[in-house]
């Protein structure tokens, strides 16, 4: 059977970064995805991801981001690709509120650039915006957008040219340990290799099931609408990407006009959506989802939700705690790492886990920061 030094199965965000950091440093690479390149089946389409520093979550997360900062940049210069677009941002709410609290205790901790805004200053500046007279923002320069499709399709070039070999529309059918690494079946072949990375997305709770993590696949819906009076107020150069958290906690996030005048704007809701499996998820949108999506955008933004234009929906892949897993599997520690769980932010990430799961299936180790991240946290194992 056909051997590599490292097996990718999944060739999503996170598994086409992999595919390209492993190849970059010399490793025979095999990548295995079920779907086509760049496809809309998973959590790697939708045209646009937030990118942010001033990171809520967590403070743990901005060492991260620095370095994928730094990757994506590396990235559009190697590809030519427009991957990143760094227009501004703003995390709204009330002051306690955790999107604004968590945002600032990560900019204060790290000393990132940012500035705080009262209402009367966010309208003053962003005109397309109408907080209410208790609500704040900070405001991050350095925030913006990324653009998922060009993202993947730069890493599987990149992996490409470096020799691996990316086989599309062959999906794993399932692996075992064989003699000092594993043994890889698909309907096509058989592989064996000494390393095995999985980047599951929406499928970790069948592909990781001795993994123990209670995953939690959420589908989610994005909007597009042309704005009332069109998109000039809403182009990059005038508007930034937007997190608000409303009294309620309802989180809404959404973008600048960024793909011409016709194609309008996209919003959504942060969480709060069904849970589904990839077989089962529901793709149509319905009118009502459509109408809660405009009332909700509308308080805030009055002018976007003119005219709905469409929708699409994709998948959240939740751990119990929002953080990532990132780790050796701890059931096959010297042959298998995994990467998932990304719960809804994961794809600002995307280059920094390629290059985590790059030191950890070729070293056993890395330098980044990924504590936070070990699967035992949230299993039966930790004990
Ligand atoms: O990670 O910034 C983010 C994000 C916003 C909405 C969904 N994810």
């Amino acid at each position: 059977s056909p051997t590599y030094d490292v097996i990718v199965v999944g060739l999503g965000g996170m598994g086409s970064a992999a595919a390209h950091h492993l190849s970059a440093r010399g490793a025979r690479v095999l990548g295995l995805e079920k779907f086509g390149p760049v496809h809309n089946r998973g959590s790697s389409h939708g045209g646009s991801r937030i990118t942010r520093q001033s990171y809520f979550e967590d403070p743990a997360y901005v060492p991260l981001l620095l370095r994928a900062y730094e990757l994506y940049e590396r990235l559009e210069r190697d590809t030519g690709r427009d991957i990143a677009t760094l227009c501004g941002g703003l995390m709204l709410g009330r002051p306690d509120s955790r999107t604004v609290a968590g945002s600032l205790l990560s900019a204060e901790r790290w000393g990132l650039p940012h500035e705080m805004l009262d209402a009367t200053e966010i309208r003053r500046r962003f005109p397309t915006l109408t907080p209410g007279d208790g609500e704040v923002a900070l405001y991050e320069r350095r925030a913006g957008l990324l653009r998922p499709e060009n993202t993947v399709a730069a890493h599987l070039q990149l992996a490409t040219r470096a020799g691996a070999d990316l086989h599309f529309e062959e999906p794993l059918l399932r692996w075992e340990p064989y003699r000092d690494g594993v043994r890889v079946h698909t309907a096509e072949n058989t592989y064996t290799a000494g390393q095995l990375v999985i980047c599951p997305g929406a499928w970790a709770p069948r592909l990781l099931t001795d993994l123990d993590v209670p995953f939690t696949i959420e589908r989610q819906v994005m909007y597009w609408f042309q704005p009332e009076g069109g998109t000039g107020p809403f182009v990059p150069e005038n508007h930034p990407v937007y997190i608000w958290q409303d009294a309620d906690d309802v989180q809404i996030y959404g973008f600048p006009a960024i793909d011409g005048p016709e194609l309008g704007a996209k919003v959504a809701f942060f969480r709060r959506g069904t849970v589904c499996t990839p077989e089962t998820i529901e793709r149509t949108v319905h009118a009502h989802e459509v109408v809660a999506m405009a009332g909700q955008a509308a308080r805030l933004l009055p002018a976007l939700p003119g005219r709905f234009l469409k929708a699409a929906t994709c998948m959240y892949s939740n751990t119990p705690d929002e953080h990532f897993v990132i780790a050796r599997h701890p059931r096959h520690p010297e042959s298998v790492t995994v990467a998932c769980g990304f719960s809804g932010h994961g794809f600002k990430f995307v280059p920094v886990v390629g290059e985590i799961v790059a030191d950890l299936a070729l070293t056993g180790t890395t330098d980044h920061p990924i504590e936070l991240f070990d699967p035992r946290r949230l299993t039966a194992l930790s004990a």
